[in-house]
């Protein structure tokens, strides 16, 4: 049984290495050394080529290098076989560690004191508020959701999420769909996207929304984090709102377009972080565990997990 690795712009070879090292017969094989096609039942993806999986007769199954995979669905010809998404609790906290980071550096000013060391300014903000005075808000409670809302209760924020369908949370306010988005943005001070790219999410983070974020919270205004997908924001909308205080600040790891123009006004605005869309990376022996496990199960008759709903685009 024949895997091909087609990671994009990520080094296979890891993959290849990890893989071939998991004592399951497998023969792995990294585009485009493909061999004979008709042997390759699994792919393990990444932005692989352009209609490359079409090209691929006997394909089985389709495993994602991360968990989004809105780099895959926009193939063509992509072959009716499972789709299977990166889940691991690596990938988990890692993305957690880049939530509360982001949380805490709004909450804490730290753009504000960063400004004022260039300037020797020894000055504390009056009215720090603590934790438990801020409003944060998680849009998409999936596995990268629910583990950020629960790091996030613990350091004591008072935590709410909105996602598509109803959530129950100890502790966390859940909204859901249309009708829960406006009273769920309405009590949120910082919010924090954690939504995939589909064409429900698309251009969501614009004037609209932003506009709907709390004006009566303890910062001087609502700040946004976005490490779900940068299609899902509108960047003109942000610099919009950025530059009209109807956003007090930002922090962007995923962009409309990547890597992120050097044109873009985004690099040089005083109140925006940017990082390389690597709030959370896959590791890559995390993933070889995984997809070897994954393989494991289906072959053995059981079904495989996270497969993606092809419907809904997540
Ligand atoms: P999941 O599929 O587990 O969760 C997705 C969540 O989004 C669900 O709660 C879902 O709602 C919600 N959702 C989807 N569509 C809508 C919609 N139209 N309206 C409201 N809610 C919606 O994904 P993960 O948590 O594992 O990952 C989320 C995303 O994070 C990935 O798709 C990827 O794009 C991004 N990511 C970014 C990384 C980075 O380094 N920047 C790293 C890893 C992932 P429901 O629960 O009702 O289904
Ligand atoms: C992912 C990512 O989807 O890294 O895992 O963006």
């Amino acid at each position: 049984m024949a895997l091909l690795i087609a990671s994009g712009p990520i080094k296979p070879e890891p993959f290849a290495e990890g893989l071939s090292s998991m004592g399951n017969a497998l023969d792995v094989r990294v585009w485009p050394e493909t061999g004979d096609v008709t042997d390759i039942r699994y792919a393990l993806a990444w932005k692989p080529p352009e209609g490359m999986l079409a090209t691929l007769p006997n394909l089985e199954v389709i495993f994602s290098v991360g968990a989004g995979v809105d780099h895959l669905l926009t193939q063509s010809g992509l072959p009716d076989v499972p789709l299977v998404r990166f889940v691991d609790p690596n990938l988990t906290m890692r993305m957690s560690e880049y939530v509360c980071l982001h949380v805490l550096t709004h909450h804490r000013r730290m753009l504000d004191y960063a400004e004022n060391k260039k300037q020797k300014i020894w000055k504390e903000w009056e009215k720090q508020p603590a934790a438990n005075e801020l409003r944060v808000g998680v849009m998409g409670l999936g596995v990268l959701g629910l583990d950020a809302v629960e790091k996030l209760k613990i350091m004591g924020y008072q935590v709410a999420g909105w996602s598509r369908s109803q959530k129950q949370i100890n502790g966390v306010d859940c909204f859901a769909g249309e009708k829960g988005q406006k009273p769920f943005l309405a009590r949120t001070d910082i919010l924090v996207c954690l939504l995939p790219h589909t064409a429900g999410t698309e251009g969501m983070l614009n004037t609209e929304l932003i506009s709907g974020l709390a004006k009566d919270g303890p910062l001087p205004g609502p700040v946004l984090i976005n490490a779900g997908r940068g299609k899902v924001q509108v960047e003109a909308d942000i610099l919009d709102a950025l530059d009209s205080d109807t956003l007090w600040a930002a922090s962007l790891d995923v962009f409309e377009n990547e890597p992120l123009s050097a044109k873009s006004q985004l690099w040089a605005h005083p109140r925006v972080i940017i990082t390389p869309h690597n709030a959370s990376i896959s590791d890559d022996q995390a993933v070889c565990r995984y997809v070897a496990d994954q393989i494991a199960r289906y072959e053995n008759g059981d079904a495989l997990e996270n497969v993606v709903d092809l419907k809904q685009g997540y």
